[in-house]
């Protein structure tokens, strides 16, 4: 791929983000994404982490919020840097569980969805999601970086053999 259109040494996430994947019995929880930036989109639960929060917290509150559910040993897989041209730059965590408590349950923000692993629905899903989560169903940390100029991916790149602490 050509040269990055941005210098990602200087690079900072303005707008910091979550995203989990609970993976349980051959599938992934998924959400069909009813509001918010990316709504219409099937994705992980997610969001905005808050002033004061952790990545950790966040996702956790994300996923109670967005499905009524509790990940359980929720650990990080990746991180996902985004420069986009129509909204802030925004740096993601990403977590997976292969557990949870609660019942997945629709709410204003999201409908559950239960994907098994060789189904999942990329073609409703944002364009780089096909580039990182076959890593998180496979337990292999990553960190990715994206240039979009709207909703079109313009750049990337995966790494892997990083490691994050929980
Ligand atoms: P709200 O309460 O303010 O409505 O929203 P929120 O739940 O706090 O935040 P959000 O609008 O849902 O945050 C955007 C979510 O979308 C966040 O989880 C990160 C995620 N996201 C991107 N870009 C991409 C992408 O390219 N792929 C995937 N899978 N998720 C993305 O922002």
């Amino acid at each position: 791929m050509a040269d990055s259109p941005i210098d990602w040494t200087t690079w900072r996430g303005e707008m910091l983000a979550t995203l989990m994947f609970v993976v349980r019995g051959g599938q992934v929880l998924l959400i069909g994404k009813k509001r918010g930036l990316g709504a219409g989109k099937i994705n992980g639960p997610g969001g905005k982490i808050d002033p004061g929060e952790t990545a950790l917290e966040a996702v956790v509150r994300e996923c109670q919020e967005e499905l009524h559910i509790t990940p359980l040993a929720p650990r990080k897989l990746g991180e996902l840097w985004f420069s986009m041209s129509t909204c802030p730059d925004i740096l993601c965590h990403v977590f997976r569980a292969d557990d949870f408590t609660g019942t997945p349950t629709e709410t204003d923000e999201a409908t559950p969805l239960w994907t098994p692993l060789d189904a999942i629905p990329y073609d409703r899903m944002w364009a780089d999601d096909r580039e990182w989560l076959p890593l998180v169903l496979d337990n292999t940390p990553f960190r990715g970086r994206f240039v979009f100029e709207d909703e079109t991916m313009r750049w990337h790149a995966i790494e892997t053999g990083v490691a994050y602490e929980c």
